[in-house]
């Protein structure tokens, strides 16, 4: 990466958003924040994507019925880029519980119960390396452009005369 203070985190858009039709309001959030999609697909995870990716789960009473829960549908997974990305995109989700998280956040204002709250992040670097390698082939992530909102029109905006 060009930048070290720029990190990337795992972001799935769970099915149960997906199906309520809350795609494009989650992404919006992201992408107004400033951080840069650089990987993004529709994908209907399979039993091994559910079990490498809630790993750390095994055993815990919630397990198997978030591995159902997983697979029921597609998911939107996304590698995000950005300052303190880890962090950040995790508060703008809210706690896992949507009946404890703040007003505004992600899981408050579109989630009720912690088994459908539509949002997954990345919870540290080592995560993501993992999580991003179970969704994503190195190829299938894109270098982001200048943060600037302006670097096309300058780039090829010039009128032939
Ligand atoms: P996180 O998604 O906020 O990082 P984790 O503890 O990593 O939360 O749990 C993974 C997912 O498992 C949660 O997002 C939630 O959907 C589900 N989950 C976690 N704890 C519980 C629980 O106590 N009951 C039911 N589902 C849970
Ligand atoms: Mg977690």
């Amino acid at each position: 990466m060009a930048d070290e203070r720029f990190e990337r985190t795992f972001v799935a858009i769970k099915p149960d958003a997906v199906n309520r039709g809350l795609v494009g309001d989650i992404i919006s959030r992201f992408e107004k924040r400033g951080f840069k999609i650089i990987g993004m697909k529709l994908l209907h995870p399979t039993l091994e994507h559910a079990q490498k990716h809630y790993a750390e789960h095994v055993g815990k009473p919630f397990y198997n019925n978030l591995i159902n829960f997983i697979t029921e549908g597609p998911i939107v997974a996304m590698v995000l880029e950005g300052v303190n990305v880890i962090d950040i995109s995790r508060k703008m989700m809210g706690t896992t519980d949507p009946q404890q998280a703040a007003p505004g956040t992600i899981r408050f204002d579109y989630a009720q119960i912690k088994e459908c709250n539509v949002v997954h992040g990345s919870d540290s670097v080592e995560s993501a390396e993992r999580e991003i390698a179970i969704y994503f082939k190195p190829e299938e992530l894109f270098d982001a452009k200048e943060n600037d909102e302006d670097y096309f029109i300058r780039k090829y905006g010039h009128v032939e005369e």
